[in-house]
C-alpha cells in the first residue's frame, strides 16, 4: 500500500522516476498540472492532466499556454498519488508539428485490456487541420509506453477530447471548437464512423470548450466550461441519448473567485462517491496559465440535477495521522489572526504555511485518520520570533488537548516533539491556535508518531 512507504522509498521511486505526491487541493504540487481526465482502471485512479510549464526562450509563447507533454498520475485512496512519468511528448508523435508546445487536454480510455489516450495538438501539416487537431496513443498498461497512430483522427478539428464509451458497447468521441462536436467512434476507438454533430442546444453566447460526457441512471450529462460572465464556469446539460438533444441545467462550479481564466474538470464515481476533478492556479497565483489540478465531492439530487461544488482546499480523503498534516489545506481558517502564505515565493513547489499573528488564530483540518492506537509524541515544524505555545486539540475548539507544543524563540524553522496528552481512536479534525493571545508563530505541519 501506498500508505505504507518506507523511509528509504521516496528517494527510490524518484530515481526510476515515479514520484509520490501527498496532497489535498491542489494535488500534484510537484509541477503544473490542469485539465484532469480522471479514470478508474483496475481499481485504482488514474489522472492525465495537461502539464503546463513556464514559457522560455525558445520554448513556447511568453504570457500563453506552454505545453509539451504528459503525464499520468494513479492513486489508491485520492490521497497519495504517484507520478508515472512522461507518457507523450510533442517531438515524439511524427504528424505533431514541432516545439508546438500545445499538448492541450487529453482524456484515456480502456478497451479490451487496451489504453487509448486521446490529447489535441497542433499539427505540421496545414492541409490535415489548420489549427488544432486530435491524436491517438495506445498502451498495453494505463501508465504506457503509449505509442502514437501515425496520422491523427481524420474529420476531426479541435480541442478538449472526451470518450464515452456507452452502456452498449458504441463508442463516442466529444471535442470543441467554439461549439462542441460529438461523433460516434469506430469499433477500432481510432476514427469517426459518422460525420460529426454540433451540440447545438447550449448557450450560444460566450466560449464552450472541454466537454466531459457521462451516464448516470440512464440520463447523458454533457458537463463544459463556459464563459457566461467573465472567465469560465463549469456548466451542464442533460439529455436521453449520447449526442443530445440536450437541455441546459445549470451550473457545477461558479467561476474562480480569484480569477483564474480557465476551468476544465471531469466527474467520477468511486465506492458510491462522485468526485469532481477541475483545476485552478494554486502554485501561480499571478499566471493563470500554469494551472494545479483538484478534486472535491460532488453529489446528486433526488431529480438527477448536479449540486453545486464549492472548491476547497482540503479537498477529498483521509489524511493519515502518522504523515505530514499539512494545516495550510484547512477545512476552516479563523477571520482573523491567521493567514496562508507561501513558504518561499520564489518557489512556490515548496508548499504553504500557516502563519498565526495572534492567539485569535486558529485552523480546523478534517479527516486526520489516527487508528486505534495511541501516538506517543507529535512532531510540529514551525518558527517563532519570540517563541510560541502552539495548542492542538482533537475535533474543535473545546476538544481535549492533544498536545502543546513550546517553539523556541528564533528566526529558524525548526521541527519540534511534544508528548501526547489525550487521544481518542478513529477519524478527527485537527484545532490548532497559539496558546496566549499574544502568540506569533508560524506552522509548517504537525504529524504523530
Ligand atoms: O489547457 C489548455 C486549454 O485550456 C484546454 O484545452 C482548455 O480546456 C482550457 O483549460
Amino acid at each position: 500500500m501506498i500508505q505504507n512507504l518506507k523511509p528509504w522509498l521516496p528517494a527510490a521511486l524518484l530515481l526510476v522516476g515515479l514520484a509520490p505526491a501527498h496532497a489535498q487541493n491542489p494535488f500534484i504540487t510537484n509541477q503544473f498540472t490542469a485539465d484532469p481526465t480522471a479514470r478508474v482502471f483496475n481499481n485504482r485512479v488514474y489522472v492525465y492532466p495537461s502539464h503546463d510549464i513556464p514559457a522560455a526562450p525558445g520554448r513556447g509563447r511568453a504570457g500563453w499556454f506552454v505545453m509539451e507533454d504528459y503525464h499520468v498520475f494513479s492513486s489508491a485512496n485520492l490521497t497519495d498519488w504517484t507520478d508515472h512519468g512522461v507518457i507523450v511528448t510533442q517531438n515524439k508523435v511524427p504528424w505533431v508539428k514541432p516545439n508546438s508546445y500545445s499538448m492541450w487536454a487529453p482524456d484515456c480510455v480502456e478497451r479490451n485490456g487496451k489504453y487509448y489516450f486521446y490529447f489535441p495538438t497542433t499539427p505540421k501539416d496545414t492541409t490535415v487541420s489548420k489549427g488544432f487537431t486530435i491524436g491517438v496513443a495506445v498502451a498495453d498498461k494505463p501508465t504506457g509506453p503509449f505509442v502514437p497512430q501515425p496520422l491523427p483522427i481524420k474529420g476531426v478539428r479541435g480541442i478538449d477530447p472526451n470518450v464515452l464509451l456507452d452502456k452498449d458497447g458504441q463508442a463516442y468521441l466529444y471535442w470543441s471548437q467554439g461549439n462542441i462536436y460529438g461523433a460516434k467512434l469506430k469499433s477500432n476507438l481510432l476514427e469517426l464512423a459518422e460525420e460529426p454533430k454540433t451540440l447545438g442546444e447550449l448557450p450560444t453566447k460566450g466560449l464552450k470548450e472541454g466537454p466531459y460526457v457521462f451516464e448516470r441512471k440512464g440520463i447523458y450529462y454533457l458537463t463544459y466550461p463556459h464563459v457566461e460572465n467573465k472567465t469560465e464556469r463549469l456548466e451542464y446539460a442533460t439529455s436521453t441519448s449520447p449526442l443530445g438533444p440536450f437541455t441546459v441545467k445549470g451550473v457545477i462550479m461558479d467561476e474562480s473567485p480569484t480569477g483564474c481564466w480557465t476551468n476544465h474538470h471531469s466527474l467520477l464515481q468511486l465506492n458510491n462517491q462522485w468526485y469532481l476533478f477541475y483545476h485552478h492556479n494554486d502554485l501561480s497565483p499571478k499566471f493563470d496559465k500554469n494551472r494545479s489540478v483538484r478534486i472535491d465531492s460532488l453529489s446528486f439530487a433526488a431529480d438527477g440535477s448536479i449540486n453545486k461544488v464549492k472548491p476547497t482546499l482540503r479537498g477529498v480523503g483521509l489524511t493519515d495521522a502518522r504523515q505530514k498534516i499539512q494545516l495550510d489545506r484547512y477545512s476552516h481558517l479563523s477571520k482573523q489572526g491567521a493567514a496562508i502564505a507561501f513558504l518561499d515565493t520564489a518557489n512556490t513547489f515548496q508548499g504553504w504555511k500557516t502563519v498565526f499573528t495572534s492567539g485569535a488564530g486558529w485552523v480546523q483540518y478534517n479527516g486526520v485518520a489516527f487508528g486505534k492506537q495511541k501516538p506517543k509524541s507529535v512532531t510540529l515544524r514551525g518558527t517563532s520570533t519570540a517563541g510560541a505555545t502552539v495548542q492542538i486539540r482533537l475535533d474543535n475548539a473545546t476538544g481535549p488537548v492533544v498536545a502543546e507544543v513550546a517553539v523556541p524563540k528564533g528566526s529558524a524553522w525548526q521541527d519540534v516533539k511534544a508528548p501526547v496528552l489525550a487521544f481518542k481512536p478513529g477519524t478527527h479534525a485537527l484545532y490548532v491556535m497559539p496558546k496566549s493571545s499574544a502568540a506569533a508563530v508560524e506552522v509548517d505541519w504537525v504529524r504523530f508518531e
